[in-house]
């Protein structure tokens, strides 16, 4: 296994959305020891604490919650990413979805600066299509994939400079989507395996099918993961649970799977509200997600079959 150089950056991003609790996510999955876990496996790892939000003097906005604040979120992170993945692996530990406002545009602007292209893997319920102008919520956790992809509705946020081209991107574990997002969708070449999908031929096609695309095109390759990409029975811990999510293998075989490509080269850990966890379970199951990800197997895989 290649060792990589882990750098954990804490973002506890609280403002995309009404229910409060993913401030606390940063030091529950430190707590559930994803540090100790990453250097078993024979990582260099650094931890950079959690970052604090710029300020800004944007305005409060009448509709949507928290605008000042993420914000200055998203430019926090934007800098923080660039940074950070010039350096290593970084692995943002949220915070809230709206956290990939800034870490997306960052990972962008750092790969247009080597000259690489960006794909993103988006693992959710939801397709977090909506913009400043569709979101009847008016929570912005919803919103970051139209605004890393470039589009229009986010006056107050910093210009994209580097929009992620939507036939980059694929999203698997779809089965929440909104009116005005399935509209958008349909408009665009984004690769979605939504959980029907999956039901009908499984999770490994789609997702060997986009790997392939990230290696013919020596990309690199963000990975998103929100709690709620889980089936709410072995991941309570989100304010937004959709029933009928991917499975503990479902979710580790994505997992194997990215890192057998050897093509992941940063992770977003987001939507975890450890005020909703059973006992640490959901933080628990994060960490050891985030193992496989980076190398934990079981065995070897046998070079003989057994057949
Ligand atoms: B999450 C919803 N589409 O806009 C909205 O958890 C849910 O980051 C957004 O995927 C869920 O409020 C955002 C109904
Ligand atoms: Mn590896
Ligand atoms: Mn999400
Ligand atoms: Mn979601």
């Amino acid at each position: 296994m290649t060792p990589h150089d882990i750098i954990l950056i804490g973002a506890p991003v609280d403002s995309g959305k009404d229910r409060k609790g993913c401030i606390m996510g940063p030091d529950a999955y430190r707590t559930a020891g994803l540090g100790d876990t990453l250097n078993d496996l024979g990582h260099r790892v650094t931890d950079l604490g959690n970052l604090v939000a710029e300020d800004t003097d944007i305005q409060d906005h009448d509709h949507l919650i928290a605008l000042p604040q993420t914000v200055g979120w998203t430019q926090t992170l934007n800098a923080a990413a660039k940074d950070a993945a010039a350096q290593g692996l970084p692995i943002f530990l949220g915070g809230d979805h709206s956290l990939a406002l800034g870490t997306v545009t960052g990972i962008a602007d750092h790969a247009a600066s080597i000259n690489k292209p960006l794909f993103v893997l988006w693992l959710d319920a939801h397709s977090d299509f909506h913009t400043p102008l569709t979101t009847d919520s008016g929570n912005l956790h919803g919103t970051p994939v139209a605004y890393f992809t470039g589009h229009d509705g986010f006056d107050a946020f910093p210009p994209v400079q580097n929009p992620v081209p939507t036939d980059q991107m694929c999203m698997i574990g779809l089965r929440s989507v909104d009116p005005a997002e399935h509209a958008a969708l349909a408009n665009t070449d984004m690769h979605i395996a939504d959980m029907r999908a999956i039901d009908e031929g499984g999770i490994r096609a789609p997702l060997a099918e986009f790997l392939d695309r990230v290696s013919a095109a020596d990309g690199l390759l963000h990975v998103s993961l929100d709690v709620d990409f889980l089936d709410p029975d072995i991941a309570p811990a989100v304010g937004t649970t959709v029933p009928g999510g991917a499975t503990l293998r479902e979710a580790h075989l994505v997992m194997e799977m990215l890192h057998d490509s050897g093509r992941v080269t940063s992770l977003d850990l987001v939507e975890l509200n450890p005020f909703m966890d059973e006992r640490g379970k959901t933080a628990s199951l994060m960490v050891d997600l985030t193992a496989s990800l980076m190398g934990r197997r079981v065995f070897d895989r046998p070079t003989r079959s057994f057949a």
